[in-house]
């Protein structure tokens, strides 16, 4: 059992509560919180926080190997040069590399990712992890043709990641997204994720072209497709398309050009949101409505998503670009949601018994230091993302990592 003290300790439960000077008493689990707990207590040392620890809902390590690579500023272009250089990027991402991304993401505090794993290579190092895995198994492809193969390649992923299973590592499944999956695959997937109760990810509406190509079947995905599949049409509509993950634990990532329709659709069928701010400025797609998000009362957590569209696995410096980025939202509240999105929210997406300070929640939890005094609470969650980049000590279930 350890009994930590710390000058605020940032519950995240449902009142936000923010607590000063007091106690966390855990082992695997949390037992209590509070003041005067039983045993010996470690104090943190003047202005510490101790909070939950972050959860990068969306990445893909698989990438970790690009630097200068892929190019950036135009969706389509990005993502030809994602075709262009996908197997050159996966054979070079071996032990080191993965090793790499999540040294990166464990010294910023984060206990959990959710990883989209395209070709399953990445499977052996992720498995023994020091960090919780939620591990999307991702189907693309739509050929009728070659649907058979993609699937039969999908379900031979997905096996071996369930025989992995434990409490750390946990099976998933993603959909590409509307404009790169055949519904068939789809509903099939479908199936299977709510048959083994599995969460589900999908890119959704993440450009403008995306927008156009659903809509109309026009513009700069109808000349990319035109050139890598002849006479391509869309194959769903974007309704169609959220109304199929009705009765799962779904999370759409992006969906910068989600419509006011299809915003509702996400909220009335209790699905999320993942919103990757720092990938959305590089692939030049604009940004994420939150306002519109907050209005449809839809819970959204903030991803760094893959070293190929991010210089950075930093869950910090995520949030604090998108406290930087989104200038319509008044910067107190806003660092007070995106605290949010990281912990409590994030661990719902993923379906992790985390991401709260409360009793019985796994005790995955962060120390981190504030700069210098605080007068006044409210003051807190700013002042943690303008001044954290690293994180001081990192316990996931009770153990320090
Ligand atoms: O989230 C970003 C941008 N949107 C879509 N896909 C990806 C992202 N980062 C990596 N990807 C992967 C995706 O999982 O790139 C491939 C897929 O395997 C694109 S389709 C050739
Ligand atoms: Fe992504």
């Amino acid at each position: 059992m350890i009994k930590l003290k710390a000058d605020f300790v940032i519950t995240m439960n449902k009142n936000y509560d923010i607590l000063q000077n007091a106690e966390v008493l855990f082992d695997e689990k949390i037992i209590d919180i509070g003041y005067n707990l039983p045993g010996e207590s470690i104090y943190l040392g003047k202005n510490s926080v101790l909070m939950p620890a972050l959860i990068n809902t969306h990445t893909h390590l698989e990438f970790s190997s690009n630097k200068t690579d892929l190019m950036y500023g135009d969706f389509i272009t990005w993502l030809e040069s994602v075709i262009n250089k996908k197997e050159e990027l996966f054979v070079s991402c071996k032990g080191d590399c993965y090793k790499r991304a999540i040294e990166e993401m464990k010294k910023s505090g984060i206990c959990a990712f959710g990883e989209i794993s395209s070709s399953g290579g990445d499977l052996k190092y992720l498995k023994h992890s020091p960090l919780k895995v939620v591990y999307f198994n991702e189907i693309i492809g739509t050929n009728p043709a070659i649907a058979d193969a993609m699937y039969q390649d999908f379900l031979n992923r997905l096996n071996e990641s369930v025989h992995m299973q434990n409490k750390n590592f946990i099976p998933a499944v993603s959909i590409h997204s509307p404009y790169s999956v055949h519904p068939i695959l789809m509903d099939k997937i479908i199936e299977i994720a709510k048959e083994k109760k599995l969460p589900i990810e999908a890119h959704f509406m993440e450009s403008q072209a995306e927008r156009r190509w659903l809509d109309k079947g026009e513009g700069e995905f109808k000349l990319f497709f035109d050139k890598h599949f002849k006479n391509a049409k869309p194959l769903i509509k974007p309704l169609e398309f959220i109304e199929k993950f009705k009765n799962t634990n779904t999370t759409f990532i992006h969906c910068v050009y989600a419509n006011e329709e299809e915003l509702q659709k996400i909220s009335e069928i209790k699905a999320s949101i993942a919103h990757c701010p720092v990938s959305n400025r590089l692939l030049n797609v604009g940004k994420l409505d939150l306002e519109k998000v907050k209005n449809n009362k839809i819970d959204y957590s903030v991803a760094t998503d893959g070293l190929s569209s991010n210089y950075s696995l930093n869950l910090f410096k995520e949030i604090r670009a998108a406290l930087l980025m989104h200038t319509d939202l008044h910067p107190k509240y806003l660092a007070k949601d995106l605290l949010k999105s990281v912990t409590i929210n994030a661990a719902k997406q993923l379906n992790l018994n985390n991401g709260s300070i409360e009793k019985e929640k796994s005790a995955d939890l962060i120390a981190l230091k504030l700069p210098d005094d605080i007068d006044d609470i409210e003051k807190i969650p700013i002042q943690i993302i303008l001044h954290t980049t690293e994180v001081e000590e990192l316990y996931i279930n009770g153990k320090k990592i």
